[in-house]
């Protein structure tokens, strides 16, 4: 352990420890721009300079270690002077047009220079708008509100794997973007929205598709269907001044009828659905010879990966949809008929924590139905900008309850939302087919957790089912070269490519907080809890729609329906 003083005041931290860190245990929070605690550290933005009393030089406390250190003052004139003067200059380069800008009063510029106590500049205005870069469904980049803090190029590479974005161009007139400015799609990216949420500040956003929306709300001929995924509801409360994780589901519904809605459905009766779809599947697979390990193939921006980078390893992947596209096909057929309407009339929103959601649904071959199956999908941020539009606040509204027929899930459904959660759903199910007893404990503890990669073996009937775990594409791809070499001695794999799955979805509100993440995770496992029905096959309306619609899981009209192919 290394003794020194910080600000007069004694700190003892190991060896190797930052002064930043070492600094934030005696409750003095340096400031910076370009440090997160999901990245290395770079010192890209300086503005984490502080003092060594020792050698009297500036060092960044974001990647110094306390080790060469003996004295450090975070608040000298000196320090306060050089933290003000390169804030000034970042801020000389920007536009400053916080009032429309998509992170007002959410922008850790804006906070950092209202904390500076910074009121004028000496600086010329250097600022220049340059074109917004708006190419794809997803994703939009507007490189005039970047800081060039790099914290979105490192996401994509330390984290996503996907080297998609780089520094572009020399000298002071360098950008951000794909290589050679190239489409989105061209590049690597798989519009998972990592860099999104690693942004400090406005310079990249969700596509914001509420406008199509509203329209449909107003339009008297347009029979209106939401459905919102499993981890929104634990996600949508730190909009509303909820704690972080808390279960907001009633309030939610509530105010999605008050926006207009026609029926809303909760996404986890689908991921009930892709229970019995994959689990059927995986049998298959696993009593005739298929292809293993089978992978899960509910998350769009993993798939985007697979498809992109690892094109030979696509037999691995479940053919289910996910289940968002699940209800769209489900909703335009069985639904409709139900309901006597025409599909053609019929609009279906989704309401997801995902950006690379809104790709997915664009995909040409998800029209099972006759119809785009899903007309358009919002960010849990989008759902909350539409609430606050119209004078909405959920915290004030009486909870309600989803509609029927197709519109319940189980705590099964409800954990697809947390990594581990689609393996344990899926386990609970397999394991009552196979054997026919009742599971005596329904929580496998043993895929729960934050770790990177989790495995298990379950012993299924005379199987002993060997299962891995994974989020973030960076570890996936650690996966799936095992799987090349034929070094992956497993027979299932749940992979998501968000970091601890939906949960830290790039179209989560934006936290300040670092465990907003574990906190949303637990609130899914209380969510679970909570449930009469925790297993997917006990779903009364899952049997409902195989007795009067599907058939038996995997039957011809659920491959039709529920099923898909890929691009390699
Ligand atoms: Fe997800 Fe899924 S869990 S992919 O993370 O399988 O987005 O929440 O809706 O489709 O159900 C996202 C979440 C979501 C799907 C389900
Ligand atoms: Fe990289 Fe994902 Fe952002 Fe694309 S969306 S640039 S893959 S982090």
């Amino acid at each position: 352990n290394i003794t020194i003083k910080i600000d007069g005041i004694d700190v003892t931290v190991p060896s190797g420890t930052t002064i930043l860190e070492a600094a934030k245990k005696i409750g003095v929070h340096i400031p910076t721009l370009c440090n997160h605690p999901d990245l290395t550290a770079k010192s890209t933005c300086r503005i984490c300079v502080v003092e060594d009393t020792g050698s009297r030089r500036l060092k960044t406390a974001c990647n110094q270690p306390v080790d060469s250190c003996k004295e450090i003052i975070t608040n000298s004139k000196r320090v306060k002077e050089v933290r003000k003067t390169i804030l000034q200059l970042i801020l000389a380069n920007h536009p400053q047009d916080c009032l429309n800008c998509i992170r007002n009063q959410k922008c850790e510029l804006q906070e950092l220079t209202q904390k500076e106590n910074i009121m004028d500049n000496p600086f010329e205005r250097i600022y220049e708008p340059v074109p917004i870069k708006d190419d794809n469904p997803s994703l939009v980049r507007d490189n005039s509100k970047c800081i060039k803090c790099g914290r979105c190029v490192q996401a994509c590479e330390e984290i996503q794997a996907s080297k998609a974005i780089g520094f572009n161009g020399r000298s002071t007139n360098y950008s951000i973007g794909q290589a050679f400015d190239k489409a989105t799609d061209e590049s690597t990216c798989v519009l998972c929205g990592k860099c999104i949420t690693v942004c400090p500040v406005g310079a990249l956003r969700e596509k914001d598709d509420t406008e199509k929306v509203w329209d449909a709300l107003a339009n008297e001929n347009k029979f209106v269907v939401f459905q919102t995924a499993p981890s929104v509801r634990v996600g949508l409360g730190d909009e509303f001044g909820y704690s972080s994780g808390e279960i907001v589901t009633g309030h939610m519904v509530a105010g999605i009828r008050r926006l207009g809605a026609d029926k809303v459905i909760d996404t986890n009766f689908s991921a009930d659905l892709t229970i019995m779809e994959e689990g059927t599947e995986f049998l298959g697979r696993l009593t005739n010879g298929g292809t293993l390990p089978m992978i899960t193939s509910c998350s769009p921006g993993w798939i985007n990966f697979v498809e992109k980078n690892y094109p030979d390893l696509i037999d691995h992947l479940s053919t289910c949809k996910s289940p968002q596209q699940m209800f769209g096909a489900i909703t335009k057929t069985y639904y409709a008929e139900k309901l006597g309407v025409d599909p053609k009339d019929m609009f279906v929103v989704s309401v997801m924590p995902c950006i690379a959601k809104k790709y997915e649904s664009k995909r040409p071959e998800m029209d099972a139905s006759g119809y785009r199956d899903i007309d358009v999908v919002l960010t849990t941020r989008e759902l909350a900008r539409m609430f606050k539009e119209n004078g909405l606040d959920i915290s004030e509204l009486e909870p309600e309850d989803y509609d029927s027929i197709i519109g319940h899930g189980t705590g099964a459904g409800t954990i697809f939302g947390t990594s581990g959660g689609v393996m344990e759903a899926a386990l609970r199910t397999v394991y009552e087919v196979v054997t026919g007893e009742e599971l005596d404990n329904v929580d496998f503890e043993a895929v729960r957790g934050h770790d990177d990669f989790k495995e298990a073996e379950v012993q299924v009937g005379d199987i002993p089912v060997r299962v891995a775990i994974t989020s973030g594409l960076g570890n996936a791809k650690k996966l799936l070269e095992k799987i090349r070499k034929g070094e992956a001695d497993y027979h299932f794999i749940e992979v998501m490519a968000c970091p601890g799955g939906c949960v830290g979805g790039g179209g989560q509100p934006y936290t300040i907080k670092h465990d907003a993440r574990e906190d949303r995770m637990e609130g899914l496992y209380k969510d679970d809890k909570q449930h009469d029905i925790r297993k997917s096959h006990e779903n009364p309306e899952i049997k409902e729609i195989y007795e009067e619609f599907l058939g038996e899981p995997n039957s011809h009209k659920a491959h039709e329906l529920l099923h898909t192919h890929y691009r390699n």
